[in-house]
């Protein structure tokens, strides 16, 4: 069944009967936002027991709250429904209500129908955290007030609850994209697009639909020439970046005696030594964030150049190829938020091109629906093994097979702590850990940051016990040496 996204802009009538789905980050931040306007909303759950149930029904006294298989005859019973992004439209419930003529809406379309601040909206399959944070530090260090929010983690609406802001900078996943309407952002991007959540799409081109809404009413658009799909129909009011310097993008980067440079046309703007996150991956990223911010610079009054001294500080985020120990001239990445097949690709390449040695990856986990295939050619290119773990680790090693032949080594284990032993045991000095899992993570962690943690506990477990030898190692050394 073809999901119908009949959204449309919601009413902000008090009296229309509304009911927020899902009670997490999104559903909680709605109701709260609703609280706040003074409607009246009904909330409800498709789990039996949702989180955090008793302090909800606290919280929101005047409301009904339904948990359980959502109902159809209920949900006609309203006039709009406020959807949740984990809550896909194509629940044949939801489905009933939009063939009742039953408004959609989601946390997205209440922010932007509330706000009258300038919006800078960013999506795409991998990089969107780390764009959306480091534009917002751009615009910080310009002196403005940006506050950041969306997918990232906290949702847009509590954003809202003063009104201090200069300009919003969101992330936003396809499926808040799918609840929202005409946008109107000031600048937006489709930061790169590839394979990811096909269990909740019926393929790509379902999955790019939902991403384009973004593109619905934005003054300007960012495009990444190095991926078509990025683009916009209508092209005249966008700005493009490329790792490329073919002199078609207004950002691009170029090499000058062996060191890269990231270029406004002819300006030189800085080198990549000077940026701490690593990867050509993350070159697209400072380019990509350097073109939302110069599109939004005349609006509001700044200079591109202002913002660049925050992008030399920026660390990068945690769990997205962070650094964790060195063990015995091994060094060990946590890559927990790679959950798809870009992002770990995007690793791979990134960590395998100048390293020494080979690449131990720990990967595994649930795979969305997705293949493999495309992972082929750098495992065999960097890769040492593929060390699979987790509910779907059997698919991946299968898209590594070929007529009965593993087409690169990988071994399936019961645990990520036996993946990360055996890796340990086998890697030799200049040889790199990485867990990209290129799967979700919730067959075993609760989300990828306890996913990421376990990881960097384990490596850290493994830094003392090598540090323990060693001063064992020392102290057996001295008596040795007193004894003689
Ligand atoms: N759920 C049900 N029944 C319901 C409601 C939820 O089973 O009635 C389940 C969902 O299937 C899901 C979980 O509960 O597994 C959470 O769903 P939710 O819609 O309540 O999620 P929130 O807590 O509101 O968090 C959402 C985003 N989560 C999803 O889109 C799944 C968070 O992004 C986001 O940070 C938050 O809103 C604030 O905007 C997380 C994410 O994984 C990090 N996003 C996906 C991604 O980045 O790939 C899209
Ligand atoms: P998102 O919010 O889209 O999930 P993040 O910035 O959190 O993006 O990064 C998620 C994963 O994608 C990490 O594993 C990171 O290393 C990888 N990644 C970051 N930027 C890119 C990019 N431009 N292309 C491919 N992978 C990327």
């Amino acid at each position: 069944m073809t999901t119908q996204m009949t959204t449309t802009e919601t009413t902000n009538a008090a009296n229309t009967k509304r009911m927020i789905i899902g009670l997490g980050l999104s559903g909680l931040s709605c109701a709260r936002f609703a609280q706040r306007q003074g409607w009246s909303f009904d909330l409800c759950d498709s789990r039996e027991t949702p989180p955090g149930l008793a302090d909800i029904q606290q919280e929101f006294p005047q409301s009904r709250i339904y948990c359980g298989n959502l109902n159809g005859e209920l949900l006609v019973s309203y006039d709009e429904l406020i959807v949740s992004p984990g809550v896909a439209l194509a629940e044949p419930a939801i489905q009933q209500a939009i063939e009742a003529g039953v408004a959609i809406s989601g946390d997205i379309q209440l922010f932007k129908e509330h706000v009258n601040k300038p919006v800078i909206a960013i999506t795409g399959s991998n990089g969107k955290s780390t764009v959306t944070s480091l534009v917002g530090d751009m615009l910080n260090q310009c002196g403005l007030k940006a506050r950041v929010g969306g997918n990232i983690g906290l949702p847009a609406l509590d954003l809202t609850d003063n009104d201090e802001a200069d300009i919003y900078v969101l992330e936003l996943s396809s499926f808040q994209l799918e609840t929202t309407t005409n946008l109107n952002a000031e600048a937006v991007t489709i930061l790169n697009l590839s394979e990811d959540h096909m269990d909740r799409y019926q393929g790509m081109s379902d999955y790019l639909a939902a991403k384009q809404r973004i593109f619905q009413g934005a003054k300007r658009v960012v495009v990444n020439s190095d991926d078509q799909a990025t683009l916009p129909d209508n092209t005249n009011c966008n700005i493009a970046f490329s790792l490329n310097s073919d002199g078609s993008s207004r950002f691009y980067l170029k090499n000058h005696d062996g060191i890269d440079y990231l270029y406004r046309e002819q300006q030189r703007l800085l080198s990549a030594d000077d940026i701490k996150i690593k990867g050509r991956h993350n070159l697209a990223n400072v380019l990509a964030a350097l073109a939302l911010v110069d599109a939004v610079c005349e609006t509001l009054g700044i200079q591109l150049e202002q913002s660049l001294p925050a992008i030399r500080e920026f660390p990068g985020l945690a769990h997205r190829c962070q650094w964790v120990a060195n063990l015995n001239g091994v060094d060990c990445y946590n890559d927990s938020k790679g959950t798809n097949v870009g992002s770990t690709l995007a690793a791979v390449n990134g960590l395998g091109t100048g390293a020494k040695g080979k690449i131990w990856l720990l990967a595994g986990g649930v795979d969305k629906g997705q293949s493999f295939d495309e992972l082929v050619q750098p495992c065999q290119q960097y890769v040492a093994e593929v060390l699979l773990y987790g509910r779907d680790a059997k698919n991946i090693q299968q898209d590594f097979m070929q007529d009965g032949k593993a087409l690169c080594k990988s071994h399936i284990f019961d645990s990520m702590d036996q993946a990360f032993a055996t890796a340990l045991q086998n890697a030799e000095a200049g040889d790199l850990i990485l867990l990209s899992p290129a799967c979700a993570s919730f067959d075993q962690f609760r989300n990828y940051a306890v996913r990421g943690e376990y990881f960097r506990q384990l490596v850290m477990a493994a830094n003392e016990q090598a540090s323990d030898k060693l001063s064992a190692g020392t102290v057996n050394d001295e008596r040795e040496m007193n004894h003689d």
